[in-house]
């Protein structure tokens, strides 16, 4: 896997995971940035392993020209229940992408770790896999993967920009510098 975020932001623990897993503002306005569009999700829902999952679908605009221009996408959420609110939160995002090349060869895996590191700052850590269901040769195989891995580049690079913007914003009204 790959480590495309690591980073400690001026941002409450419990304001991150509301900034990144509830359908707040900041995360509507990133999905409009992005293009992704007729997003659905269910809400969390605790499971009889103590975890939570939700469940969302959407529409992703692609810029590769090897791809056509929009996929639908499941994108299916766990948050561990060895999370602790306010202190840290572990949540692992599989998303399957239904319309691109060979799409039901692999998934990604994103892992999400957010960790208080003090009262108004935590760290933010995402982690990806490329996962495979099904071995494909192994020039598809290195195709897939450089492709995922330069998608998945752009997008928590500016997921990471939209959010330093946010914690900019957050900082100036808090009043406590
Ligand atoms: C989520 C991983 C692969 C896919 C894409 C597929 C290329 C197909 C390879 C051919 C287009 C929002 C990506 C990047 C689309 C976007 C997905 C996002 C960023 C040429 C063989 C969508 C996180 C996420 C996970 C997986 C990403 C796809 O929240 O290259």
């Amino acid at each position: 896997g790959r480590l495309y975020v690591n980073r400690v932001f001026r941002i409450r623990a419990e304001k991150m995971f509301e900034l990144l897993f509830t359908d707040s503002y900041f995360f509507r306005r990133f999905m409009d940035v992005r293009k992704i569009t007729g997003c659905t999700s269910t809400s969390w829902q605790r499971e009889t392993s103590g975890s939570m999952k939700r469940s969302r679908n959407y529409t992703i605009t692609i810029n590769n020209p090897l791809v056509g221009k929009f996929s639908t996408a499941t994108e299916n959420q766990t948050l561990y229940k060895e999370s602790r609110e306010g202190h840290y939160y572990i949540v692992d995002a599989e998303v399957y992408t239904h319309d691109v090349p060979y799409h039901d060869y692999f998934y990604t895996v994103n892992r999400y770790c957010i960790i208080r590191t003090s009262k108004h700052k935590c760290r933010l850590r995402i982690y990806t896999d490329v996962k495979y269901n099904k071995q494909p040769w192994g020039f598809v195989k290195s195709f897939i993967t450089k492709n995922s891995w330069s998608g998945l580049e752009d997008y928590f690079r500016h997921l990471e920009a939209e959010l330093l913007e946010e914690e900019v914003e957050l900082t100036q009204g808090s009043g406590d510098g």
